[in-house]
C-alpha cells in the first residue's frame, strides 16, 4: 500500500483533552446560535469576508479529493433581479400546484411563500453548483465520486463559516433551479445545488420559534 502513496502525509498534532473538551463545547454553543434568517438588511458586507468563508468551504472533504463544487457569488443588482424573477416564477408554481398538501403543511410553521424579496435585498447570493465531472488538462472528462455528498459537506462548512463570521444565511432551494445555469452562464455538467442568501439580518428580523430534536432522538451509542 505504502508504495502507492505519491503525496506526502502530514503529521497529526494532538490537543490536550481538557482543551479538546473546551473547544468542542465552545463550538457547540456557537453553532447552537445559528438560525436560518429570511429577512435581510441591504447593508453591504466586505467581499474579503465572503472570500474567506468560501476558502473555508473548500476545505471540506470530497470523494477522492475531486472537490466537485463551484461557487458563484452574486452581488450585481441586475443579476439578483433576474434570479428573483425566475425563482419566484418557479416558487409560484410550487406553492400553487406542485407542492402536496402534506408538504405545504410541513412548511406552514416557517411562513414561507412564493415571494422572495431577499434575493434582491441581501448583499450576496452564493449559487452552489455540483460538478458531475471535471476536466483533465488535456480536455478529457474526469469522473467525480460522491458529488452530492461532497457538495453537501462543503455547503455545511460554508454555512458554519458564515455563521461564525457573524453573518446570517438562508438556504434557498427554488425547484427546479436550472435557470441558474442560464443566468450565470454555467455549463450543463454543473448542477445547481442550492442558492445561499448571505448578509446581515434586517433590524426587525424574526425567526420562527422552532426547536432542535432532543439529543436522545438523534444519537445512539452502541
Ligand atoms: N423552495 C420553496 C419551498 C421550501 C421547501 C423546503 I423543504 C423548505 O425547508 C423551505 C421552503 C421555498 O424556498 O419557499
Amino acid at each position: 500500500m505504502a508504495e502507492a502513496r505519491s503525496i506526502p502525509f502530514a503529521g497529526y498534532r494532538e490537543i490536550d483533552v481538557d482543551e479538546m473538551r473546551r473547544r468542542a463545547r465552545d463550538f457547540r454553543e456557537a453553532m447552537e446560535r445559528r438560525r436560518t434568517v429570511r429577512d435581510f438588511s441591504d447593508r453591504s458586507v466586505p467581499r474579503d469576508i465572503i472570500e474567506d468563508c468560501l476558502r473555508t468551504a473548500a476545505t471540506a472533504p470530497s470523494g477522492a479529493n475531486m472537490q466537485p463544487w463551484r461557487f458563484v457569488v452574486i452581488s450585481d443588482p441586475q443579476i439578483k433581479h433576474r434570479i428573483r424573477v425566475a425563482a419566484e416564477e418557479e416558487e409560484r408554481h410550487f406553492y400553487q400546484h406542485r407542492a402536496s398538501q402534506e408538504w405545504l403543511e410541513a412548511l406552514a410553521p416557517l411562513g414561507t411563500d412564493e415571494h422572495k424579496p431577499f434575493l434582491e435585498t441581501a448583499p450576496y447570493l452564493i449559487a452552489v453548483f455540483e460538478q458531475r465531472y471535471g476536466h483533465l488538462p488535456d480536455g478529457r472528462k474526469l469522473k467525480h465520486y460522491y458529488p452530492n455528498e461532497s457538495v453537501g459537506l462543503a455547503t455545511g462548512v460554508l454555512l458554519t463559516a458564515i455563521h461564525l463570521a457573524g453573518l446570517v444565511a438562508l438556504t434557498h432551494t427554488p425547484s427546479p433551479m436550472k435557470f441558474l445555469n442560464g443566468i450565470l452562464g454555467r455549463p450543463k455538467h454543473e448542477r445547481p445545488f442550492l442558492l445561499l442568501v448571505v448578509g446581515y439580518p434586517a433590524a426587525d428580523a424574526q425567526v420562527p420559534d422552532i426547536q432542535r430534536k432532543d439529543f436522545q432522538e438523534l444519537v445512539s451509542f452502541v
